[in-house]
C-alpha cells in the first residue's frame, strides 16, 4: 500500500507515523472517524434531544416527520438547549481545572504542598489586591491562604458580579449589565444552565442563548482566568524561551516521557523528577543518555511556556507519538485524552499512567496525584519509566524537530514593548500592524490536521496581522516554523519591521486552552488604553479545527466579550435558522461581535482581514480594501 496520508494531515511527522501505524496494525482516531460516517444528520444539526426519558426525540427539519418532541420542544428550543449544555460542559471543564489549582495554592499556604511553592510573588500580591486581600506586612504564605480562600469563594459567590470583570473595559461591563449577562458565581452559571435546559424550564431559545453567554463569560472572566493566574503564581509567569516542536523532539538514546492533558500540577512535578541527578544517574545506569520529557496538547503547552519543554505534537498526534516506539511512559491528567489511546500504546512498550481521580482510562495504571504525595509519586513514575527503557524494540523517529519560541504571557509582551502597550498601539495606528488575531483550539479529523491553523496564520501574517495563538493551534504553528524570529520573512512589510525591531516572531505562543484569557486581558488593556470597547478594536479570533465543548465555551466568551470569531467546523446548530442567524448576524447589534463559520482557511483569512480593516475605518485609521 502506498497511501501517503496527505488527506489526513499536512504534518510530515504525522504522515510518516500514520504509515508506520498502518504497518503495525494499530488503529487511530482517523480510522474510528471513518467508522462513524455518515454522521447522524439530526445530531449534526442539533435536532436530537435526550434530556428526558419521554424521549429521545428528534425534529424532522425537511419532511413530514415530527416538528416537536414529546414535550413539545421545537427546533429552536432543542438546538438552543443543546448548545447551552455544550457551553456548560466546556465552562465546567476549564473552571474545575482552575479549582484544582486553587486547592494546590491552599495546600501550599498551609505548608502541605510537597514540592510546590509560590514562584511569582508579585503576581500573588497583584491578584490578592484585586480580591481585596490586604497585603501590607503579611507573609507570602498568609497572603496565599487568604487569596486561595477568596478564589474558592468566587466559585460560589452570592455577589452579583465576578471580581476579575474589573479588568474588562467599562463599556463592556455596562453592556453586560444592560443585557443581564454579567457573570455571577462560576458554579452558579453552569448549574443554572443545566437547570434551564431541563425539561419544562427555559423554553425561550433567545433567553437560553443569552444565558449561554453568561455561562461562557463565567469561564472566560472566572474559571479559566483563575486557572491561568494561579498557574503563574505557582509555576511562574511565562517569559520567552526557545523550544522545539514535532515528534522529532523525542530522543533515540534517552528515556522519553510524555505528559498529556491540561493541568500543570502533575507535569511540573514530573519535570522536576526528570531533572533530578538521581534519576539521570539511574537512566545512565540503564544505558540511556538521559531523560527527555516532552509534551502533547495543553499540559505540554504549560511546560513549554514556562520551561521551554519541547512539544511532541497536538491533539491528533497524541496516538501517533506512541508509534515511534520511543516513549517509555505517557502520564496523563485530564481533558482531550482519547480513551482509545492505550490500545495504541499496547502495540509498543509504552506504559500509560493516569493521575487524577476525575479521569480514569481503560488500559492505564492509575496513580493518584495530590499535593501531599506529588513529589514522591513523580519520582516513582519517572523511575518506572527509566526501568522500561530496556523493553524498547524498534525505534522510529522520522523527522528532525523544528525550532520555536514560546512563553509570551501578557506581562512578557508588554515587557518586550518597553513596559506599556503603547508601542503596539502606535504600530496599529500607523498601519504597520493592521490588527491582531487569536488563533486557538484543537485538531478535528473532519479537517486535515493543521491545515486550517497553518494556512490561516500564513495568510494573516503576510497581510500584517499579528497572530497570537494557544492550544493545539499554537503547536501546529510551531511545527510549521512560524515561531522563530527568522520567520518574519513570512510576514508583510509592516509586521516584519515591528517584529524585527522587537526581535519577536510574527506568531506569539500565548499558552494553553485556559490561557485564551491572556488574549482577553491583552485586548482589554488595548481597549482601555484607547478608551474604547473590545468590540471597537481591529482584532478577531478563530478556531479553524475546533472539536471540544471547551472550545465552544471559549468561542462564546470571545464573542460575548466583543471579539468577532471565525469557526472552522460548524457547531450543531443548523437545525434552527433562527439560532444560526442570531449567532452569525444578530449578535452584532447585541454584543458588537458575531460568529462566522468558514471551513476554508483561505476564505476565513479574507473574513478576518475584512473585519479588521472595517474596524480600522470605524476608528478613523487608514483602511485597505479586502
Ligand atoms: Fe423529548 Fe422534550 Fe424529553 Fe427532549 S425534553 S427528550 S424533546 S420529551
Ligand atoms: S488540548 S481543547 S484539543 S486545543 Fe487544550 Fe488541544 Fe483543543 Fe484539547
Amino acid at each position: 500500500m502506498n497511501k501517503t496520508y496527505q488527506q489526513e494531515t499536512i504534518a510530515q511527522d504525522s504522515q510518516l507515523l500514520l504509515k508506520k501505524i498502518e504497518n503495525d496494525a494499530a488503529t487511530t482516531v482517523w480510522d474510528r472517524y471513518q467508522t462513524q460516517l455518515p454522521h447522524c444528520g439530526f445530531c449534526e444539526m442539533g435536532l436530537s434531544c435526550r434530556n428526558c426519558v419521554m424521549g429521545p426525540c428528534r425534529i424532522d427539519p425537511f419532511g413530514d416527520g415530527p416538528r416537536q418532541g414529546v414535550c413539545g420542544a421545537d427546533a429552536e428550543i432543542i438546538v438552543a438547549r443543546n448548545l447551552g449544555r455544550m457551553i456548560a460542559a466546556g465552562a465546567a471543564s476549564h473552571s474545575d481545572h482552575g479549582r484544582d489549582l486553587v486547592e494546590v495554592l491552599a495546600q501550599v499556604a498551609e505548608g502541605n504542598g510537597s514540592g510546590y511553592q509560590i514562584r511569582d510573588t508579585a503576581k500573588l500580591k497583584r491578584l490578592a489586591a484585586e480580591f481585596g486581600v490586604t497585603i501590607d506586612g503579611k507573609a507570602d504564605l498568609l497572603i496565599a491562604a487568604e487569596l486561595a480562600d477568596a478564589l474558592q469563594e468566587e466559585y460560589g459567590t452570592r455577589r452579583k458580579a465576578l471580581t476579575l470583570l474589573g479588568r474588562a473595559p467599562e463599556k463592556r461591563r455596562k453592556l453586560w449589565t444592560s443585557l443581564n449577562i454579567t457573570p455571577r458565581g462560576i458554579d452558579r452559571e453552569t448549574s443554572e444552565m443545566m437547570h434551564r435546559t431541563h425539561m419544562g424550564v427555559d423554553n425561550d431559545w433567545q433567553s437560553l442563548l443569552l444565558h449561554g453567554m453568561r455561562n461562557a463569560l463565567s469561564d472566560g472572566w472566572g474559571g479559566s482566568l483563575i486557572a491561568s493566574e494561579v498557574s503563574d503564581i505557582l509555576f511562574g509567569t511565562p517569559t520567552p524561551r526557545p523550544t522545539q516542536a514535532n515528534v522529532g523532539v523525542l530522543k533515540k538514546d534517552q528515556v522519553n516521557i510524555i505528559v498529556h492533558g491540561h493541568n500543570p500540577v502533575v507535569s511540573e512535578m514530573v519535570l522536576a523528577a526528570c531533572q533530578s541527578p538521581e534519576m539521570i544517574a539511574l537512566a545512565e545506569s540503564k544505558g540511556a543518555q538521559g531523560i527527555n520529557l516532552a509534551g502533547v496538547c495543553c499540559t505540554g503547552n504549560e511546560l513549554l511556556m514556562r520551561h521551554g519543554v519541547a512539544m511532541a505534537g497536538n491533539h491528533l498526534s497524541t496516538e501517533l507519538v506512541l508509534a515511534t516506539g520511543a516513549v517509555e511512559m505517557m502520564i496523563v491528567d485530564y481533558q482531550c485524552i482519547m480513551p482509545a489511546i492505550s490500545q495504541v500504546a499496547a502495540c509498543y512498550h509504552t506504559r500509560m499512567v493516569s493521575t487524577s481521580d476525575k479521569a480514569k482510562f481503560p488500559g492505564m495504571t492509575h496513580r493518584e496525584f495530590h499535593p501531599l504525595n506529588a513529589k514522591e509519586m513523580a519520582v516513582a513514575l519517572v523511575k518506572e519509566a527509566v526501568e522500561n527503557f530496556s523493553n524498547r524494540k524498534t525505534v522510529y523517529i522520522p523527522v528532525e524537530p523544528v525550532a520555536a519560541v514560546g512563553g509570551f504571557s501578557v506581562e512578557a509582551v508588554v515587557g518586550a514593548l518597553g513596559g506599556t502597550p503603547g508601542p503596539l498601539l502606535d504600530a496599529i495606528k500607523a498601519g504597520k500592524i493592521r490588527g491582531a488575531a487569536g488563533i486557538v483550539g484543537c485538531n478535528n479529523p473532519q479537517i486535515k490536521q493543521d491545515h486550517g491553523h497553518v494556512t490561516l496564520t500564513r495568510r494573516l501574517i503576510e497581510n500584517d496581522i499579528l497572530v497570537v495563538d494557544t492550544g493545539c493551534a499554537a503547536v501546529a504553528n510551531a511545527k510549521a516554523g512560524f515561531k522563530v524570529a527568522e520567520a518574519i520573512h513570512l510576514a508583510g512589510p509592516g509586521l516584519q519591521e515591528i517584529c524585527g525591531a522587537l526581535g519577536i516572531p510574527p506568531v506569539l505562543h500565548f499558552g494553553s486552552c485556559v490561557d485564551n484569557v491572556r488574549i482577553l486581558v491583552l485586548a482589554s488593556a488595548l481597549a482601555n488604553a484607547l478608551g474604547v470597547d473590545i468590540s471597537d478594536l481591529p482584532i478577531a479570533g478563530a478556531a479553524p479545527e475546533w472539536y471540544s465543548e471547551k472550545a465552544a465555551a471559549i468561542g462564546v466568551y470571545f464573542v460575548a466579550s466583543g471579539v468577532y470569531t471565525v469557526l472552522g467546523p460548524m457547531p450543531p446548530v443548523t437545525g434552527s435558522m433562527a439560532v444560526v442567524n442570531l449567532l452569525t448576524q444578530g449578535l452584532e447589534d447585541i454584543v458588537g461581535a458575531t460568529f462566522a463559520v468558514e471551513p476554508d482557511p483561505e476564505q476565513a483569512a479574507v473574513l478576518i482581514r475584512r473585519r479588521i480593516e472595517n474596524k480600522r475605518k470605524a476608528l478613523g485609521l487608514d483602511a485597505r480594501s479586502v
